[in-house]
């Protein structure tokens, strides 16, 4: 065990689940987690049973009892400590996220700051839980809503982003005056384990009640469809694939529960003939081969205008050539594209450069998997570049993996019309000069994602605005801006303060 995971608490075997700064004795079958770089063993997790996920939800109920009646600033200022706690562990963390998720140390540390900023967020946000006054049409009574906590969120991770993404939804639901109930990818548990064992001094030092901040490692065999199907479960927040959203939320739908589905994406750039081309490429390059194409966010598609189309295509397979040596170790200071996440990953990866040549895909570049000393253990690839035709239906589909796909156009309707022909609407981007073309597509007959940007790329999105997108993303909404009011329940209080019964729409009812 190395000196950074000896730092972060991480034994080589771990406890599955915890209650917030106590971990059970879990005596479930065991997970055992695997670096990506190089498929050794960093440790194992002993996976929860059905009795500690009963035994979690029986916490978890009780500490909200006790969490919803202490004032949100109050609730804040764990939540302004647990933001200190992490930013004294970024580099320890960010190297935990590199090792066990394969993304570039640099997006390792990128990823705890997004935690950090949302804690931040959080803090401030604590302060303003602010409902509406409305003026009531009778005499004398006073109208307004107020926000109410709602109960235990649960909340399903992907492994792409194992720290940030809990970040986002527990800290909004911790001022709100939830409590969280987190099951992470079981790809990456020992993040899941980490942030525990930093909050943890933290939440004994404000005597945060235990069941506040669960977490459990479990089988989806044990804790799958039950979890969704739990009343006790008020909100269940998902991001992963649109299948596993779909099949969530039909279950929560059945009981009428709330969910909040951050789904996959399949997102865009338009390249204008009035785009700044340096600056495209930048953000392209990034969004296509950054986290390996393993973001939501992910550039997907270039739609390209026809006049421009040859010199992308040139200047960005040349950039991708030029960056193919920086392809391995993702912890080695000079690499920009690290690992897939598993051999499955690389399957995929591999099956839709066929799939989409057999469509009629052309490949420009890329579409290997990298073989030799500098890439262990088969789970590296050459990012690919394709040209292909939007309703391909490779092209309609989500591929976790760097490929970028190439598309003409000829008008800006026709560049939206692509952008909006596939079935999921999470983030998009244009790069344009030119102003009727950027106010267009951000226009109500523009982009119809849930993110839509001018002249920057289509991953990286700060915290601070809401994250989420339309159609197969799932509707929800996370992070910033308002996203909060997910997390709480509105009420709408009426008070007759004029000594009389006066009824709404002007009604007599005499007797
Ligand atoms: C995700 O991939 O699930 O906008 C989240 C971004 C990051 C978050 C991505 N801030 O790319």
């Amino acid at each position: 065990m190395n000196s950074e995971l000896k730092d972060l608490g991480i034994e080589s075997i771990n406890p599955g689940a915890s209650t917030g700064s106590e971990f059970l004795g879990t005596k479930g079958d065991e997970t055992a987690s695997y670096s990506p770089i190089d498929g050794s063993l960093i440790a194992k997790v002993t996976n929860a049973t059905l009795d500690d996920y009963e035994y979690i939800v029986a916490k978890a109920g009780e500490a909200y009892k006790k969490w919803r009646i202490i004032p949100a600033p109050k609730r804040g200022l764990v939540v302004h400590q647990i933001g200190e706690a992490l930013r004294a562990n970024k580099e320890k963390l960010g190297y935990l996220v590199s090792l066990e998720m394969g993304k570039i140390y640099e997006e390792g540390l990128g990823e705890v700051q997004e935690m950090i900023d949302i804690c931040e967020f959080a803090v401030g946000q604590s302060r303003l839980l602010n409902g509406a006054t409305m003026h009531s049409e009778r005499p004398f009574h006073r109208m307004y809503d107020q926000y109410h906590p709602i109960g235990i969120v649960g909340i399903i991770t992907s492994f792409n982003f194992p720290v940030a993404v809990w970040g986002w939804n527990a800290m909004l639901a911790a001022i709100a005056g939830d409590v969280v109930i987190w099951k992470p990818s079981s790809k990456t548990p020992l993040c899941a384990l980490a942030v525990h064992k930093i909050i943890a001094e933290t939440l004994r030092a404000n005597n945060v009640p235990e069941g506040v901040f669960n977490m459990i490692v479990a089988k989806s065999s044990v804790l799958g469809d039950n979890f969704a199907a739990d009343k006790r479960i008020t909100l269940l927040s998902v991001t992963g694939s649109t299948a596993v959203g779909r099949r969530v939320a039909t279950i929560v739908g059945k009981r009428l529960g709330k969910t909040i589905l951050e789904l996959g994406g399949n997102n865009a750039v338009v390249i204008s003939k009035h785009a700044d081309l340096d600056m495209t490429l930048q953000s392209v390059v990034f969004g296509a081969v950054g986290t390996c194409g393993q973001r939501c966010t992910s550039t997907r598609r270039l739609i390209i205008h026809e006049s421009v189309y040859e010199t992308v295509k040139e200047r960005l397979v040349s950039a991708y050539k030029s960056i193919s040596d920086r392809i391995g170790d993702p912890l080695e200071k000079d690499t920009l594209v690290g690992p897939l996440v598993d051999g499955t990953a690389v399957k995929n990866f591999l099956h839709a450069i066929t799939e989409v040549q057999k469509q009629g895909g052309k490949l420009a570049f890329g579409g290997t998997s990298l073989k030799g000393d500098k890439y262990p253990n088969g789970n590296y690839v050459l990012p690919a570049v394709v040209e292909a035709e939007n309703h391909y239906e490779m092209v309609q589909e989500e591929t976790f993996a760097p490929i970028v796909y190439l598309i003409k156009y000829k008008t800006i309707e026709e560049a939206i019309a692509l952008n909006n022909n596939v079935p999921q609407g999470l983030s998009s981007c244009i790069f344009t000069e030119n102003l009727v073309e950027a106010e267009t597509f951000l226009s109500e007959t523009g982009s119809d994602c849930g993110i839509a940007n001018v002249n920057l790329g289509t991953s990286g999105a700060e915290i601070g605005g809401a994250f989420g997108g339309e159609k197969d993303t799932g509707g929800g909404r996370e992070s910033g801006s308002d996203a909060w009011k997910a997390y709480m329940r509105r009420q709408t209080n009426t008070i007759n303060f004029s000594g009389q019964t006066a009824l709404a729409q002007g009604i007599t009812f005499d007797f």
